[in-house]
């Protein structure tokens, strides 16, 4: 097949996942073409099929504001042309799906079109009155429309009301990357290089540190644990609230035990260091970084919100409190903390899960057979 692939190429979920799964249909032999704005941040792979196209958008004085949508609708225009391609996947509604519907007029041409909705999209600018018919309109307008999650696939339908059927295609951890083969090894070198003793254990989130992630509950959830336990938290990321999470910390007095690692090209060696991972958002469609963290074998404790709670099997393959209950966090915390057995059996549970429900293999798969599908419909 030929498949067109447009993300925002900067760190984030829905960037890695667009470009993990052109990664992996190169290598299944499909010819894949990323139209992007810039070249996506995962993207290392020198693979024969992959294709990069870079949208220039230039910042003319008479627009009051740069032209990104339209830009990149004639890009993809283009490239349909000049490919042939089949199938373009847009990741994000607004703007991608429109561009991709712009683009497939422009082109002439029956490409057929996938969005993916990652979350943001309809759980933040679904509310967005100004945005609801956009964001109809992209949906309606793709051929195949799939969401990360149960729950985003309900809010969509909830918040949107779009005519079209969506189908639920969770996210898939890039296994050959983020694993926990070498994680004692690594364990140590990590420990070692920030200053921890090889006994205290290790909690750990990352994130772009936006208000929804809700990072001061992770705090306050260190701030209990660590007066039990001997231990650390790792924070990896930047955002808008890192200076309110640093007044907390300090405010709280643990400055000594929270690292602030900021931004990381290599977050694998933060996930291999940790014994628990947290994510606490109050909205979260999926949380891509729970399945790295967890393959990783970090123990999650994550909240309800969203798709949280599809991904972490409560009391099975980690831990789910309400959004904002901090408690209840740190009391899950401290009891697999104290208890070797209980941790092990969680972890081993985790890891056999996280292979049968999200390997690489299983959801490449099903993306393959849509595209298929659409391509036969044609
Ligand atoms: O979490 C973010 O703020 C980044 C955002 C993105 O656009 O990359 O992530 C969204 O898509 C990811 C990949 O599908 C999901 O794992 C994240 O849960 C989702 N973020 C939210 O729903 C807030």
């Amino acid at each position: 097949m030929k498949i067109g692939i447009t993300c925002y190429p900067s760190v984030g979920g829905s960037g890695i996942i667009a470009t993990e799964l052109g990664i992996q249909m190169a290598r299944r032999g499909h010819e894949v073409h990323f139209i992007t704005s810039n070249v996506p941040f995962r993207l290392d792979a020198n693979h024969p099929n992959i294709y990069i196209h870079q949208t220039d958008i230039n910042d003319y004085s008479v627009f009051h504001y740069p032209p990104y949508d339209i830009t990149l609708a004639s890009k993809i225009s283009e490239i349909i042309v000049e490919y042939d391609l089949e199938i373009i996947h847009m990741h994000y509604a607004v703007p991608h799906a429109i561009c991709g519907i712009l683009a497939r007029q422009m082109s002439g041409r029956k490409v057929g079109i996938v969005t993916t909705l990652h979350g943001t999209d309809i759980t933040v600018l679904g509310h967005d009155m100004s945005l609801v018919s956009a964001i109809r309109f992209g949906i309606n307008g793709s051929d195949i429309v799939t969401a990360v999650s149960e729950s985003l696939k309900d809010q969509t339908q909830k918040l949107i009301g779009p005519d079209k059927d969506i189908q639920t295609v969770y996210n898939f951890v890039d296994e050959k990357h983020f694993n926990a083969l070498d994680k004692d090894n690594i364990k140590h070198r990590m420990k070692k290089r920030f200053g921890v003793p090889e006994n205290t254990r290790v909690l750990m989130h990352t994130s772009n540190f936006r208000k929804i992630k809700r990072i001061d509950d992770i705090i306050r959830t260190f701030h209990k644990v660590e007066q039990s336990i001997d231990s650390v938290l790792v924070l990896v990321g930047d955002g808008p609230e890192m200076n309110s999470i640093r007044r907390l910390v300090k405010k709280l007095d643990i400055e000594e035990n929270v690292i602030f690692a900021g931004q990381q090209t290599d977050v694998k060696s933060f996930y291999l260091m940790s014994d628990v991972f947290l994510l606490m958002s109050e909205k979260e469609s999926f949380g891509l970084a729970l399945l790295e963290a967890m393959n990783c074998g970090a123990v999650p404790v994550g909240s309800t919100a969203g798709g949280i709670s599809e991904v972490i099997k409560h009391e099975k393959t980690g831990y789910l409190v309400e959004v904002g209950d901090h408690h209840a966090a740190a009391r899950y915390i401290i009891d697999i903390l104290e208890d070797e057995t209980l941790y092990e059996n969680i972890k081993a549970r985790m890891l056999e899960d996280i292979h049968s429900r999200f390997h690489s293999n299983v959801i490449v798969e099903e993306y393959e057979v849509l595209y298929k599908k659409l391509i036969e419909a044609q």
